[in-house]
């Protein structure tokens, strides 16, 4: 799919698959090193996990190791969330999702901060997410669910509803998903005897507050070897006047 026909489906759609948009030894190296990272992080303590314990996060990647930062600034990734956030558009969070057997379905939402926005929400996108798929997503394993068109509504979804329009994404390991932030969204529940891990790739526009502070975050040796698009994507070309 070229670029137009994916910005043509994401508009129409609020998100994408990219198919292979990884090579399958990049998503071998970004899979293993996301489960030792996890794995690390429950044997230290102080790990993030919910959904009763049985999903668990992994913040702050573009710390956790150089494929990460190499895989945020994908050329594929960054130019569908400049069409949705402009040229500037700066990283908001990068993080593991990792939905265990047993988790129960996520809540359906749309992203933060939309949630502190007035109503209605014009269809322009804030903030938008990238999935990285490590696991081939099937109905049982939870697939992430999303409602198609859903940003259009200008409103989130009553989590006391159920939405015949919600599908499951059909993608498999190597792939990434890219979707309008505004889009009603959540896990699927893992009925599966095996983990289902993803990566959320989760951008910003340029003048609001990302979910992790990522300029003040960035280890210097990060910093050291950044590209261009690297140093803008964790913001260092979006702060306020510094003078005193
Ligand atoms: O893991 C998923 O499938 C979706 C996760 C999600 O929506 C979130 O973490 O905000």
């Amino acid at each position: 799919m070229d670029k137009a026909e994916a910005i043509a489906q994401l508009d129409a759609d609020g998100y994408v698959v990219l198919k292979g948009a990884m090579t399958p030894e990049q998503a071998n190296a970004l899979r293993d090193r996301s489960a030792q990272l996890a794995a690390a992080e429950r044997k230290a303590g102080g790990e993030h996990v919910y959904l009763e314990g049985k999903s668990q996060r992994v913040w702050n990647l573009v710390n956790k190791g150089q494929i990460y930062e190499e895989m945020i600034q994908l050329p594929r990734v960054i130019e569908l969330h400049q069409h949705l956030l402009g040229d500037d558009c700066v990283l908001s969070s990068f993080t593991v999702n990792l939905i265990g057997p047993g988790s129960e379905a996520g809540r359906l939402h749309f992203d933060y901060p939309l949630g502190a926005f007035p109503k209605p929400l014009p269809t322009e996108a804030f903030c938008a997410n990238t999935v990285y798929v490590l696991d081939d997503f099937t109905p049982e394993n939870g697939a992430t669910r999303i409602v198609p068109g859903s940003y259009k509504r200008g409103h989130g979804p009553d989590p006391e509803q159920e939405y015949d329009d919600e599908i499951q994404l059909d993608a498999q390991k190597g792939d990434i998903v890219v979707f309008h932030g505004a889009s009603w969204h959540g896990s699927g529940e893992n009925r599966s005897d095996r983990e289902r891990m993803i990566l959320l790739g989760f951008f910003c526009r340029a003048f609001m507050r990302p979910q992790q502070d990522q300029f003040k975050l960035a280890r210097p040796e990060v910093v050291a070897r950044a590209t261009p698009t690297l140093k803008r994507l964790l913001g260092f070309a979006a702060q306020s006047g510094m003078r005193t």
